[in-house]
C-alpha cells in the first residue's frame, strides 16, 4: 500500500493513532522500529538538528534533502510539517509536487505568515494569515497533487495567537471548505481545554490532530474520549537526543576519558544495526567480484622444520631470513600484493618470535604432538563466523602472486594449485605431494574443469600430474563441509598428525569436486639449505 493511502487511513482510523517526531534518517528508522504507523517531519526539530532557529532559517529544499532519507529509512508514512508553505500557493504547488516526488506522504502547513515563528515563542504576537489568502494555498496544494490520497492538513494557529474560539472554528471550516484533508488545531496551554472545546464545537466536520507538547501531562485516554483522530509527539526524539549528548559531552570534558561513557552509549554494532549494515553484506556476496578484500589467507606455520638444522634453533622455519627479510614477510608481502590483507598465521614452535605486526596469530601449542590438520583446524575455529574465502598455504613456500589469483578466481568452491612442472627445478629425489588429476595440464586442460583424484607422495609416477603447492581455497558456502570433516578427521587419535593433503584425500573420497589450477612454477618450497639459496633468488 502507498505511503500517502496509509496515512489517509491513519487519518480516518476509528482510533486515536499517533505520529512520532523524527528530523533524520535514524531517528525515523527508531520510530518505525518502535512501532510507529506514522511520523512527523517536526519544523522545529528539523531546524534543530541543522543548527538554526525553527524561523525557516533552514531553505525548503535543504528539509526536503533530509525528508529524502527519512523516507528512504523508513516503510512508515512521513506528515511533513511544511510551516506556511515556504512562501505563497506558488511555492505550496511546488512544495507538493516535490514531497510526492520524495515519497512524503502528507503536508501541515499553518496559517502565519512567511518567515514563521515557532508558536511557543511569543504565540500571543504572532500575525496571522489571511484566511482567504490561506484557502487558496490549501487549493493551489490540493489541485497540484497527483495521488489522489496526498494528504494537506491545516494548522490552525488561532488559539496559539490568541484569538478565541470562534476565529479558531471559522478558520478550520473555511480551510476544510478548500479541501484541507483534516485540520491541526494547536495550543500553548497546560491543559486540553482549548483543544477539547474545540473538538467539542467541530463536531467531527473533519479529522482533528492535536500536539500535546505544552499539555503532555493530559492522560491519553482523554484524547481517545474526544474523538482526535491523530496525537502527535512532536519533538521528543530531539529532546532526548539533547539531553543524552549533552550528558555525554559533559562526561567526556571532564573525565577526558571514555571508560564512563561506555555503558551509557549504544555499541557501534548497534549503529551499523540500524544503517542496515547485514543487508549491505547480504547484496555483496550477489553482486561483488569475489575480490581478494574477501580473502582470508591461513598461513600453516607450527612446526620447526628441523631439516634446516641450526637455522631454526631459536626460530621456526618460517621466520628463517632470505634476503634480508624472514620467509614469512616475503610471503605477507605476496598476500598484500594481491589485495589480501588479513592474514592468519598459525604459529606454535618458538611462537614468541613471531614479531610480524598487522597479523592475526593462533597458537598450535600442540606442535610436537600434532600435524599441519590440527593447525588448520585451530585457524578455521579462529574464523568462525566469518565469512570471506580461505586460501590455506604454508609458512615455507614462497610464490608469486599470480598463484593467489588463479586460485581466487576460479569458479570452484574447494580448488587447489597444481604445479605441473615439478619435474624441472627442483630436487627430484625430495619428498613431495604428488597429484593425481582427471586430466593432465595441456592447453586444453586450460578450457576445462580439472579436478583432484589425490594427493600423495606415494602416487605411482606414471599416474603423477603434478605437484601441490599447498596452496587450497575454500568458498565460504564449503566452509561448513571442511570443518565438519576436519573435525571427523581429527576426531580419531590416531590422525593428530594428519596433513591438509588427508584433508583433500578425504574430501575426493567423499565425493567433493575439488578443482585443480595448473600453473608452472612460480613457487618455491623451502625444505633445504639448498633451497634457502634458491629462496634468494626466488624472492
Ligand atoms: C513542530 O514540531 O515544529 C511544530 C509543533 O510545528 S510546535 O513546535 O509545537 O509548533
Ligand atoms: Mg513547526
Amino acid at each position: 500500500m502507498r505511503k500517502t493511502t496509509r496515512f489517509k487511513q491513519l487519518l480516518h482510523s476509528p482510533e486515536l493513532e499517533f505520529l512520532l517526531e523524527a528530523h533524520n534518517g535514524i531517528s525515523a528508522r527508531i520510530g518505525e522500529e518502535a512501532g510507529f504507523r506514522g511520523l512527523w517531519a517536526s519544523g522545529l526539530c528539523l531546524s534543530a538538528q541543522f543548527g538554526v532557529r525553527d524561523s525557516n532559517e533552514a531553505s525548503w529544499t535543504q528539509v526536503l534533502e533530509m525528508l529524502e532519507f527519512m523516507a528512504d529509512a523508513t516503510s512508515v508514512p512521513i506528515l511533513l510539517d511544511g510551516d506556511t508553505g515556504y512562501g505563497n500557493f506558488n511555492n505550496m504547488r511546488r512544495l507538493v509536487r516535490k514531497l510526492e516526488q520524495r515519497g512524503i506522504a502528507a503536508v501541515c502547513i499553518e496559517d502565519k505568515l512567511f518567515p514563521k515563528t515557532n508558536s511557543f515563542l511569543r504565540g500571543e504576537t504572532q500575525p496571522l494569515a489571511d484566511p482567504e489568502e490561506f484557502c487558496g494555498k490549501i487549493r493551489a496544494g490540493k489541485e497540484a497533487q497527483r495521488d489522489p490520497d496526498f494528504c494537506v492538513v491545516a494548522r490552525v494557529e488561532a488559539l496559539i495567537a490568541g484569538w478565541g474560539l470562534g476565529e479558531a472554528l471559522r478558520r478550520a471550516e473555511a480551510y476544510v471548505e478548500a479541501g484541507a484533508d483534516a485540520i491541526l488545531i494547536h495550543s500553548a496551554r497546560s491543559t486540553a481545554d482549548e483543544v477539547l472545546a474545540f473538538q467539542r464545537e467541530w463536531d467531527g466536520r473533519a479529522p482533528v490532530v492535536i500536539v500535546p507538547t505544552k499539555y503532555y501531562a493530559t492522560p491519553t485516554d482523554v484524547f481517545r474520549d474526544a474523538g482526535f483522530s491523530i496525537a502527535i509527539w512532536a519533538n521528543h526524539m530531539m529532546r532526548a537526543s539533547i539531553a543524552a549528548m549533552q550528558a555525554t559531552a559533559a562526561e567526556v570534558a571532564s573525565s577526558q576519558n571514555l571508560l564512563r561513557v561506555e555503558d551509557r552509549v549504544v555499541p557501534v554494532a548497534e549503529v551499523f544495526r540500524l544503517q542496515g549494515a547485514d543487508e549491505l553484506k547480504q547484496a555483496e556476496k550477489r553482486y561483488l567480484p569475489r575480490t581478494a578484500a574477501r580473502t582470508r589467507a591461513v598461513v600453516l606455520a607450527a612446526s620447526r622444520g628441523a631439516e634446516l638444522g641450526e637455522l631454526t634453533e631459536e626460530r621456526p622455519k618460517a621466520l628463517v631470513r632470505v634476503r634480508g627479510k624472514p620467509l614469512l614477510e616475503h610471503i605477507v608481502d605476496a598476500y598484500n600484493g594481491v589485495g589480501v590483507k588479513d592474514i592468519t598465521v598459525v604459529r606454535g614452535y618458538r611462537k614468541e618470535a613471531f614479531d610480524l605486526v598487522g597479523l592475526r596469530y593462533v597458537d598450535n601449542d600442540e606442535y610436537a604432538d600434532t600435524g599441519e590438520l590440527w593447525s588448520l583446524k585451530l585457524a578455521l575455529d579462529e574464523a568462525r563466523g566469518a565469512d570471506q574465502t580461505l586460501v590455506v598455504s604454508y609458512g615455507d613456500v614462497l610464490f608469486n602472486r599470480f598463484l593467489v589469483q588463479a586460485l581466487t578466481e576460479t569458479e570452484g568452491d574447494l580448488a587447489v594449485v597444481v604445479d605441473s612442472q615439478w619435474r624441472e627445478g627442483s630436487n627430484h629425489e625430495r619428498w613431495a605431494d604428488y597429484v593425481a588429476c582427471t586430466e593432465p595440464d595441456s592447453r586444453r586442460a586450460f578450457y576445462r574443469t580439472i579436478g583432484l583424484r589425490r594427493v600423495d607422495h606415494a602416487v605411482p609416477e606414471a599416474e603423477r600430474h603434478g605437484e601441490w603447492t599447498g596452496f587450497l581455497k575454500v568458498a565460504p558456502s564449503a566452509l561448513p563441509r571442511v570443518r565438519e570433516l576436519v573435525d571427523e578427521l581429527l576426531a580419531d587419535p590416531a590422525r593428530r598428525k594428519a596433513m591438509v593433503s588427508d584433508l583433500l584425500n578425504a574430501l575426493v573420497d567423499q565425493g567433493e569436486q575439488v578443482q585443480v589450477v595448473y600453473v608452472a612454477g612460480h613457487w618455491l618450497d623451502v625444505d633445504s639449505l639448498a633451497d634457502i639459496e634458491r629462496a634468494g633468488s626466488f624472492a
